[in-house]
């Protein structure tokens, strides 16, 4: 039997859902619902907002106000409903190539404006809904079927980026951690301002099999020995952190919102 949460904030006439097993993008959108549930949003006050990837079925499950818009342009799509309805609360589901190749550009406005829309980052590190290329997040090194001899290309790191255009709320957290990306999710939705969380997801089925990571516990338990809390991080020696990676909260701070500031120029006009 379907639990609540299932029942009430995702579509299960649409089940079974595409992902293949082992994919950790169903985690990323347990996570969404589980925060959406807790911070007892009005699921009509909810538009959900996704491109085109694996990652971006996942509004295609959630039962709210959603949007599968065109590859890369979420962000545009959101950023019109917001300034349509600053009333609603926007949620983007972007995969990595989505969101840092295509949609790069809309990612560093979107931040730059620093308006209220909540984007969640599904990152596997490769394009997965088209058969395995290497994205802007896959480690050099590593490979694709656009990279069979290995990737040359510096990865992003898509939190960085954001925090760096302007995001006023950021955080990077993995599949293996839930609980803390739950936390994360509900963070980001209750701050005012652009908020982004890197979710670090697993494509088993190409980047995994293509880098030869072994199986989905295999996977999980990379994530699980690989990424530290930054606050840890700090008291930590150098030799400790020698292939790590940084997780926990980058950016949170208060700056003036885009529709806020765009109310106000209605407002003063209207005198
Ligand atoms: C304009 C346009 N260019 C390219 C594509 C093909 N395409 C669909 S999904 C995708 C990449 C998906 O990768 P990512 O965003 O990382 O999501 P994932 O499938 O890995 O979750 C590409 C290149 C498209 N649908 N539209
Ligand atoms: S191809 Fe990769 S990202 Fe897409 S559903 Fe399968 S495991 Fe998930
Ligand atoms: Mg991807």
């Amino acid at each position: 039997m379907n639990s609540p949460l299932v029942e009430n904030y995702f579509r299960v006439d649409k089940f079974p859902h595409i992902w293949c097993p082992g994919c950790g993008h169903g985690i990323i959108m347990a996570a969404m619902g589980r925060a959406i549930e807790t911070l007892g949003l009005d699921k009509d006050k909810v538009c959900i907002v996704s491109g085109i990837g694996c990652s971006s079925r996942a509004p295609g499950y959630m039962d709210f106000n959603t949007l599968h818009t065109t590859h890369g342009r979420a962000l545009g799509f959101a950023t019109g409903v917001k300034l349509a309805n600053p009333e609603l609360e926007v949620i983007v589901v972007a995969g990595d190539g989505d969101l840092s190749a295509i949609g790069g550009n809309h990612l560093i406005h979107a931040a730059r404006r620093n308006i209220n829309i909540t984007t969640i980052c599904f990152n596997n590190n490769i394009y997965g809904m088209t058969g395995g290329q290497y994205s802007p997040t896959t480690p050099t090194h590593e490979k694709g079927t656009t990279a069979p001899y290995g990737n040359i290309d510096r990865p992003f790191d898509i939190t960085q980026l954001a925090g760096g255009a302007g995001a006023t709320y950021t955080a990077k957290t993995t599949v293996y951690h839930a609980n803390q990306m739950q936390k994360f999710i509900e963070a980001a939705i209750q701050h005012k301002g652009f908020s982004l969380v890197e979710a670090i997801s697993i494509c088993p089925t190409y980047y995994g099999r293509k880098n030869k990571k072994g199986s989905v516990v295999d996977m999980m338990n990379f994530l699980k020995d690989s990424f530290v809390d930054r606050k840890v991080a700090e008291k930590l020696p150098p030799e400790k952190l020698e292939g790590k990676f940084l997780m926990g909260e980058f950016v949170n701070k208060v700056e003036p919102e885009y529709t806020a500031l765009y109310d106000g120029i209605i407002e003063r006009l209207k005198k």
